[in-house]
C-alpha cells in the first residue's frame, strides 16, 4: 500500500496489519483512508477539514475496483462522515456512480452513512482568521491542501485506489478539484497498477497524470519511471505553455508491489510492503526528470508530531 502525505500513516499501518490477515485490497484502501477522515487534526480530509470560502466543508471522494474498474465518486457532499464509503458503495452501483451537491449527501443520509457537522471549532477558526489576513494582505487563500491517496495490492493481486479531500481552503463553493475525477485523481488496473494524486487540482486535470502513470507502467515502465516521466514532462508542457505549474505529487503501484513517486514540491507519504513496515519517506524533485527520495529523518518526523 502507498498513500499520500504523513498523515496517513496510522491508517496504512491499520489496514497493512489487515492485508496480511488477507483482507481485500478495496476493504484495507476503505481502513485506511477512514482513519485520516476521521482524524479532526488534519485539515483537509473529513472531519477537521477547512471549509470553502462561506465556511462550508465540501467533501469530494472517489473509490476504483481494479479488477473489474467499477468507479464511485462523490463531489460536494456535506456532513457525512466517510466519504469514502459512499464512494465506494456508489461504485457498485450500474447507474448513477458520480454524485455531487446535495444530492450525495441525500444519497449518503438514505443510505445510511452517519451524519456528522464536519466543521471543528478548529477549522471554523482557521477559517475565520484566514478571512481576516486576506483582507489585510495578498495572501493566497489557496495554500495548504492535502488529500489522501491510496493504492492498494493485496494478497490475490486485486488492486484498489481512492481519494479523500476538502479540496481547497477557501475554494468556491461548488468547486471541485481532480480528487473525485477517474483518470487525474486516481487510477487503477488490477493488471498493471494504480497511481493517485494530490496538489493543484486545477493542473492535476489538465494532465490526467493518474491514468498517463498506469498507461506507462502498462507500456513497461517501472513505477519511478512511470512517475518521473508522466510528472516532470508535464511540469515542463505546463510551465513552457502557461508560466508555471502548481503543486502537482503523484504516488504508484504495480502488481508486483513496486512503487514510485514524482512531485515537484517537498512530499512525505508512506509505504508498507509485505516485507516494509508501513515507513515515511519524502520525495523532492531531483536533476532532470528524476525523484530524491529518502525516509524521513527523526528530526522530520518530531517536527511533523509538533
Ligand atoms: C484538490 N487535489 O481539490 C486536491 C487538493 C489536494 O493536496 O490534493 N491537495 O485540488
Amino acid at each position: 500500500m502507498i498513500a499520500t502525505w504523513a498523515m496517513a500513516y496510522d491508517g496504512v499501518k491499520k489496514a497493512s496489519g489487515e492485508l496480511k490477515n488477507n483482507i481485500s485490497a478495496a476493504d484495507a484502501l476503505e481502513i485506511a483512508i477512514k482513519e485520516v477522515e476521521n482524524h479532526p487534526f488534519y485539515k483537509s480530509v473529513g472531519y477537521g477539514g477547512l471549509p470553502n470560502e462561506q465556511g462550508i466543508v465540501e467533501l469530494d471522494a472517489a473509490f476504483m475496483d481494479g479488477d473489474n474498474f467499477n468507479i464511485g465518486a462523490v463531489a460536494g457532499m456535506q456532513d457525512v462522515k466517510n466519504p469514502i464509503s459512499v464512494a465506494r458503495k456508489l461504485s457498485e452501483q450500474q447507474f448513477n456512480r458520480f454524485l455531487v451537491g446535495d444530492g450525495a449527501t441525500a444519497y449518503a443520509q438514505k443510505n445510511g452513512f452517519e451524519r456528522v457537522n464536519m466543521l471543528t471549532e478548529s477549522a471554523k477558526s482557521s477559517w475565520e482568521k484566514r478571512i481576516e489576513e486576506m483582507k489585510k494582505s495578498e495572501l493566497s487563500p489557496y495554500d495548504g491542501h492535502d488529500t489522501v491517496g491510496v493504492v492498494c495490492l493485496d494478497a490475490k493481486n486485486s488492486m484498489a485506489a481512492g481519494t479523500s479531500t476538502s479540496g481547497l481552503f477557501m475554494k468556491m463553493q461548488g468547486r471541485v478539484g481532480d480528487s473525485p475525477l477517474s483518470g487525474s485523481g486516481f487510477y487503477v488496473d488490477s493488471e498493471i497498477g494504480g497511481a493517485s494524486a494530490t496538489g493543484l487540482g486545477e493542473d492535476l486535470m489538465k494532465g490526467c497524470l493518474s491514468y498517463e502513470i498506469v498507461r506507462l507502467m502498462g507500456e513497461g515502465l517501472t513505477p519511478q519511471q512511470a512517475a518521473d516521466k508522466a510528472v516532470y514532462e508535464f511540469h515542463d508542457k505546463l510551465t513552457k505553455r502557461k508560466g508555471k505549474a502548481g503543486a502537482m505529487s503523484l504516488i504508484c503501484m504495480n502488481t508486483k508491489g513496486e512503487w514510485g513517486v514524482a512531485t515537484n514540491v517537498e512530499f512525505p507519504f508512506v509505504v508498507a510492503t509485505e516485507t516494509e513496515e508501513p515507513k515515511i519517506y519524502v520525495a523532492r524533485k531531483g536533476d532532470g526528470h528524476s525523484t530524491i527520495i529518502e525516509e524521513a529523518s527523526q528530526e522530520w518526523l518530531d517536527n511533523h508530531e509538533e
